[in-house]
């Protein structure tokens, strides 16, 4: 594939900060590609340049790409490491990284006359399960997303209808017992409140009842601990020790239908995630932050038998084919795999490609505002798989 025109912009995301978009045209398409921000990011993320940095590094860079012939994307991902020469792209910024790297996966399928998620592979494609952030706090230092999940496979139609009305069933009881709500929402369009956990947690165990779906936390815990010893729960006013930490969260996932639980430890705690994973099995032990979407990461969490399922975040890696090698090992360790949004995010649904593509168990995504997009575009998939 020869490039013919390849375009650098500053587009907006849905927190209203700059991030970029590549426009690639080749001789035959024209595609476009951008890429979501991070709120609470993780340590072991790659590197994000500013969108103005990024693109005085793209001023070097960019015809390096029109001189070449591209036949693979892991040709076009070598290259990009090539260019870059470091472990976590600080050289020319992860987030211009895979805005190329992207931009290429879908010209690839384009001028294959396929849609991105059918030229990832067509044996492989499923329906991902969604995992939906219904009461949210990002970015609080406290529990930052109560979820909910359907732990049954039908349809990922039926799958939403029911999470829609379950998330709206919600607002209706957090206005019954919340005298200050009003139906303000978080950066991902979860509903706030000020409730405790446990009044949160009563409420979405009386909601996931009726509609037979189960509930889901991200502690995003490295953003509650100290570095030394504590977790500090900005609004619960908790201050637990890692013990501590550990007790709550296998209470709470006995006493409440809770059967998934990301990111409940700090990022570098591998043995308490193993000692809740062990404990709590079946229940799903996720590692975002703990993972960042990296092999190495990965492997780690594999051998002390850390986790049971995976964040995969393209964007915490930098290319597709990165993001490919790290599903591909999951898969082959029975680790559950989950696509996942970020909190600012774009008008571009690749992650929902991705998800089908490359077979994920589950997305998360959010449930109203902006955040439909990425659902409306997974219903118009399923109804080509069913074709
Ligand atoms: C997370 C994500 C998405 P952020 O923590 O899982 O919900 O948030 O993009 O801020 O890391
Ligand atoms: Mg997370």
């Amino acid at each position: 594939m020869r490039v013919k025109r390849i375009k650098l912009r500053e587009i907006f995301a849905t927190n209203s900060k700059k991030t970029l978009e590549i426009e690639l045209e080749t001789e035959k398409v024209r595609v476009r590609s951008s890429v979501p921000l991070g709120t609470s990011k993780g340590k072991f993320e790659a590197l994000y340049l500013s969108t103005s940095e990024a693109a005085s590094k793209f001023v070097f860079i960019k015809n390096k790409f029109l001189s070449q012939n591209f036949n693979s994307q892991e040709e076009v991902d070598d290259f990009l490491h090539s260019l870059d020469r470091t472990e976590n792209f600080s050289e020319i910024g992860a987030n211009l990284a895979l805005a190329i790297s992207s931009a290429f996966l879908k010209a690839f399928a384009a001028e294959n006359h396929q849609e991105v998620f059918e030229f990832l592979s067509k044996e492989k494609a499923k329906m991902p399960r969604p995992i939906c952030n219904i009461v949210g706090f990002k970015g609080s230092g406290d529990v930052e997303e109560y979820l909910l999940l359907p732990v049954h496979q039908t349809s990922f139609r039926e799958n939403m209808e029911k999470i829609m009305q379950a998330y709206l069933k919600v607002a209706e009881l957090l206005k019954i017992r919340d005298p200050s709500f009003s139906f303000t929402k978080d950066l991902e369009s979860a509903w706030f409140t000020r409730l405790s956990l446990i009044e949160i947690l009563k409420i979405l165990t009386k909601v996931s009842n009726e509609f037979l779906l189960k509930i889901g936390l991200d502690f995003a815990a490295s953003h509650m601990w100290d570095g030394k010893q504590y977790y500090s729960y900005s609004m619960n006013n908790y201050i637990f020790s890692t013990q501590d930490q550990l007790n709550f969260v296998i209470s709470l996932a006995r006493k409440f239908p809770i059967f998934y639980i990301e990111d409940p430890f700090n990022q570098e705690d591998f043995v308490s995630f193993s000692v809740a994973n062990k404990q709590l099995s079946p229940k799903l032990i996720c590692g975002d932050d703990l993972l960042a979407t990296n092999v190495k990461r990965l492997k780690d969490a594999i051998d002390l038998k850390a986790i049971s399922s995976a964040i995969v975040k393209p964007n915490q890696i930098g290319t597709i084919s990165d993001t490919i090698k790290f599903v591909k090992l999951a898969k082959e360790n029975k680790i559950f795999t989950i696509m996942s949004h970020r909190s600012a995010e774009t008008d571009d649904n690749l992650i929902c490609h991705l998800a089908v593509g490359l077979g994920c168990d589950y997305i998360k995504v959010g449930t109203s505002g902006e955040r439909v997009s990425k659902i409306n575009e997974l219903l118009r998939i399923e109804e080509i798989l069913n074709k």
